[in-house]
């Protein structure tokens, strides 16, 4: 619709309020209580105007076709200043001494012409709070305007704040009162970003030289993939906002994204090359750790064959240097060993959802959330380990979606639950198909669907007669009135969304588990259906997606193209100039068990600190230890770079230029805001500067090159580039041609299956690869915490560490007393493979039996726990069920319970049995 501010016409969207339209006739009116991502409260009166005769407050007040707003009526402009007249007057001076930029209540002093003269709030004297490490409240500049407040519980879900006092004392206060570090503060920033007066702010924020520049970019820790402002000064990051209005974060962030960012500059960075000299790193020359690595890589082909040599590609870089390193390594070495760390992750989703619907990614975008009405959470965690979608999932939930949760543990979305099955660990396919019975059951079947777009009910029908909630209660430790609950209150749902992680995947049986789980939307029509929400996996690694995508795998081809298809290798091979090689190559897994045995001599890793995060970490120690060559691309001194022979500084995602693709098929793209230090050089350039010194031209000298030829040899990326990218922003895939907008929602027009059906899965409960016993009698979950990420090499190297500065074990009070293990107390965990030594915390959020502890300190070497189980299907670790035993340290067990390190047995050893006597391990 159209309407006049003042003589400007300006066009604005249904529904744009008055305030809207001012701002679009590009008038900075002061509105201090608003906040585009809050809902608008029209309480600081100073965004007053006349419009349509009378005087309104312009950010509650609808436009309408044709008003007439008048920004220079004097009664509206008087009462406006007056109010921030009123409200200065309380303030001291020193609030008009923040940067323009920075505090919308000196931008409002300009518009008004309101001076120092009427700042009279100097004696006030109500203090800081700074205990916090990024979050620092200064109270006389609080002008209890609430916005600090709304954010954090309607946009983060948290409710950490409320205004307290009276009248003019009235300010923000986190938790109970006490200091802000110790209230349910999350660290998001939503505060910081939203506080108009500098109340609230962030160090080094407020005391401005002027920021330089502001560049937008994707950030480099988890998988949701939140823009984000970055503002450097001085060639250094001064802070890091998020972007409103971006598609997946929509102006929010959370406490690693927007604040973890001081690693860059750390003192340890590694900044120059290392190469191995008489047992020790030492640094050298790019020409000299070039020369050799290529050298010695050179050798071992061609002593050993292309396929002694093995790769692992960095789910931490982008897509660029993940379609690069691919090509390296069958075009430079000949050969497919090559994996990322999807193996430990999502490897059983892409498995799972293309055996299901044909196609690797999650069905639907992030924003389907907002229409559903029941969220089923498996095996996820995100309040914690995808912050932001965390936060969206809670308003759907309080908004009035019902939320069903599978996991052992009561996580903080499981507290929130509707129903929360809290699920022995292991027991997925059991819960999902005791789920799949009851929908039957009940007839709460999408009919129509199910007979023209599916195949399999009658298998599945046939194999679910065994797997009655009440059969199932007694395996999966659950109540058998829940488990109908929790199927009835999915089923009766019209869209739901089913979200899950690790704790679906990470299993001897992931891959079952995810096509169990898929069986539930594909019964209900949830997927590929006009409306419906579907299924998202929530992808861990920044750019876990993109490096699978990009084909760093050892069985297919960007796009997931099979590398077993001669057609297809033809293609590459003629457009890359060499023969693709034939012969899928390894498995991550795989890679260290023939390092062991001296099939593999050299492994060339990227940005993968596998000595500290892959499991049986002895297992992994040996590999390294057997093979001839380690190269290591790295930020640090990582564990893994302390085994290496040459170790290749590498540029962090803050200082590259390329793209990521999220969890939910988004590619983004990612731009440098600093230099990399001293001579690190982006994984990039390293890989096209080893490539030359072997004597090979990758023939892309820039990143955009790199996507160019992907898109030109991929038909589901055709349609991508960067500056399509940089001119419309992020793109969904499939996207198969430059004209196309690409698929947000899959499946609607038929599965990408061969025929085109979904493939509904029969498939058993078998039980987990490793069961207590009395030797071992505890179950070891581990996972993630929020403000630490996964092997803490950067997280750890910033002020997080002031927040969670060590690893606990996490065990329940009854084991404790029984124990004879308090709070605080050193507790030695023994597995078949390892021990350690953690702080035992008392949680009743595990159940009696099992405990938790995550893995981002090495200290905590929670991987030399874990065994070498794996998915059958995918070769993914079992992390997420250990046995193990814990006792009080100091009460050392013996060490013949340790099992010497050997290669781990080959996988699928596993037949079916009867689920109602497969109950194992008592707790
Ligand atoms: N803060 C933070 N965020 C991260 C990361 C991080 O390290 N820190 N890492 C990133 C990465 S790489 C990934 S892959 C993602 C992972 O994100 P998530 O998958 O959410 O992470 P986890 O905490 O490993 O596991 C999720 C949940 O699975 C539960 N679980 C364990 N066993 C079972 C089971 O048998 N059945 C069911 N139903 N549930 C089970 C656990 O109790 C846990 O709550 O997070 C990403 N984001
Ligand atoms: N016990 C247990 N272990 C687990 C898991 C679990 O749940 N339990 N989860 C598993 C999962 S899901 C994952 S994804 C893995 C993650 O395991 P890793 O991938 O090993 O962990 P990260 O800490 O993400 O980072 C890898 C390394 O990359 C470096 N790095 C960061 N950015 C870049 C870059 O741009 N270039 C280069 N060259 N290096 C970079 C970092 O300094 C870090 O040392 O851990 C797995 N390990
Ligand atoms: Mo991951």
């Amino acid at each position: 619709m159209r309407v006049m501010v003042g003589r400007t016409a300006v066009d604005v969207a249904d529904g744009a309020t008055v305030l809207e339209a001012v701002r679009a006739s590009g008038v900075d009116l002061p509105s201090l209580c608003h906040d585009d991502r809050l809902s608008p409260r029209g309480s600081c009166r100073t965004c007053l105007v006349r419009a349509a005769s009378r005087i309104v407050a312009s950010c509650t007040t609808p436009a309408a076709e044709g008003m007439h707003v008048e920004l220079d009526d004097p009664a509206a402009q008087q009462a406006a200043k007056a109010a921030v007249e009123l409200m200065v007057s309380e303030l001291p001076a020193r609030a008009l001494e923040i940067p323009a930029e920075r505090s919308e209540l000196v931008r409002a002093c300009t518009y008004f012409g309101i001076t120092a003269g009427s700042f009279a709030g100097a004696g006030h004297d109500r203090g800081t709070d700074h205990s916090h490490p990024y979050v620092k409240l200064d109270r006389d500049l609080c002008i209890a305007c609430g916005r600090c407040v709304a954010m954090c519980a309607e946009v983060q879900g948290t409710f950490a704040l409320e205004l307290t006092g009276r009248g003019f004392d009235t300010v923000v206060a986190a938790g109970d009162g006490g200091p802000w570090v110790s209230s349910p503060c999350v660290g998001c920033g939503g505060c910081v970003d939203s506080c108009p007066t500098g109340a609230l702010s962030e160090p080094g924020l407020l005391d401005l030289t002027p920021i330089t520049t502001t560049t937008t970019t994707t950030c480099g820790y988890c998988g949701v993939g939140c823009t984000l402002d970055v503002h450097t000064r001085d060639g250094t990051i001064a802070a890091i906002t998020p972007t409103h209005g971006a598609p997946v974060n929509r102006g929010h962030a959370c406490i690693k994204g927007r604040f973890a960012h001081t690693f860059t500059r750390a003192d340890d960075r590694l900044i120059a090359p290392l190469v191995r000299r008489d047992g020790h790193l030492v640094e050298t020359s790019w020409q000299e750790a070039l020369t050799e690595v290529a050298r010695r890589l050179a050798g071992i082909r061609d002593r050993h064959g292309p396929d002694s040599i093995a790769m692992i590609s960095s789910a931490r870089a982008t897509n660029e240097e993940n379609y690069l390193a691919q090509k390296f390594v069958r075009t430079v070495i000949g050969t497919n060993n090559i994996d990322n760390c999807s193996r430990l992750c999502h490897a059983p989703s892409a498995a799972g959802l293309t055996a299901s619907f044909g196609l690797a990614g999650g069905t639907n975008p992030l924003d389907d959330l907002d229409r559903a009405d029941c969220v089923l959470l498996a095996g996820a965690n995100p309040t914690e380990a995808h912050p932001v979608v965390g936060a969206r999932i809670k308003q759907q939930v309080l908004a009035g979606a019902r939320l069903v949760v599978i996991d052992p543990r009561r996580t903080e979305l499981a507290a929130l639950a509707d129903v929360h099955l809290q699920a022995r660990p292991g027991s997925n396919v059991a819960v999902f198909n005791a789920l799949a019975h009851q929908l039957i059951e009940d007839d709460l079947l999408a009919h129509d669907f199910l007979t023209e777009r599916t195949t399999g009910l009658d298998d599945l029908t046939d194999l679910l007669q065994d797997y009655a909630p009440g059969t199932v209660a007694n395996l999966a430790d659950v109540r058998s009135a829940d488990l109908i609950d929790a199927a009835r209150t999915f089923g009766r749902a019209e869209h739901p969304v089913i979200i899950y992680g690790l704790g679906v995947t990470e299993h001897a049986h992931g891959t079952d588990g995810v096509r169990t789980l898929a069986n539930l939307a594909i019964l209900r029509g949830a997927v590929g259906t006009p409306g419906c929400c579907g299924i998202l996996p929530l992808r861990g690694q920044n750019n876990v997606q993109g490096a699978s995508d990009m084909g760093a795998l050892p069985d297919v081809l960007p796009g997931y193209q099979p590398v077993t298809d001669p057609v297809l290798r033809d293609r590459f091979g003629a457009a890359w100039g060499r023969p693709v090689p034939e012969r899928p190559g390894l498995r991550i897994p795989q890679m260290f068990d023939a390092a062991i045995t001296g099939e593999v001599r050299a492994l060339h890793v990227i940005g993968e600190d596998i000595a500290a995060s892959d499991p049986n970490a002895g297992h992994v120690r040996a590999a390294l230890q057997a093979s001839e060559l380690v190269v290591c691309h790295e930020l640090f001194r990582s564990q893994t770079a302390e085994h290496a022979d040459v170790v290749l500084p590498a540029a962090s995602f803050l200082e590259k230029d390329g793209t990521f693709v999220n969890f939910d098929r988004r590619f983004q793209r990612v731009r440098p805001a600093l230099a990399p230090p001293g001579s690190a050089a982006t994984d990039f350039d390293i890989l096209n500067r080893l490539a030359s010194a072997m004597g090979a031209d990758l023939g892309l000298p820039e990143p955009a090159d790199a996507m160019a030829e992907c898109a030109s040899l991929t038909a589901v990326f055709a349609g991508i580039s960067h500056e399509r990218l940089d001119a419309e922003g992020p793109l969904h895939w499939p996207c198969r041609a430059s004209d196309e907008p690409g698929e947000a929602v899959l499946h609607l027009n038929g599965f990408a299956t061969p025929d085109g059906r979904a493939a509904l899965a029969a498939r058993p409960y078998l039980p987990p690869g490793e069961q207590p016993d009395a030797q071992f009698p505890h179950l070891l979950v581990t996972g993630r915490r929020l403000v630490h990420y996964n092997t803490g090499s950067m997280t750890r190297r910033t002020d997080n560490t002031a927040l969670v500065p060590a690893e606990t074990l996490e065990i329940h009070p009854a084991d404790a007393a029984q124990l004879g293990v308090a709070e605080g107390a050193a507790v030695t965990i023994t597995s078949r493979r390892g021990r350690t030594t953690l702080t035992a915390h008392l949680s009743r959020d595990v159940v009696p039996g099992q405990v938790f502890a995550a893995f981002h300190f090495p200290d905590a070497a929670l991987n030399d726990l874990t065994s070498h189980h794996t998915d059958t299907v995918t070769g993914c670790p079992e992390y997420k069920v250990t046995a193990v035993r814990v006792q009080p340290a100091g009460q050392q067990p013996s060490a013949s319970s340790i099992e010497a390190d050997r290669p781990s047995p080959s996988p699928s050893d596993t037949g079916t049995v009867d689920i109602a006597g497969s109950r194992s391990g008592d707790r």
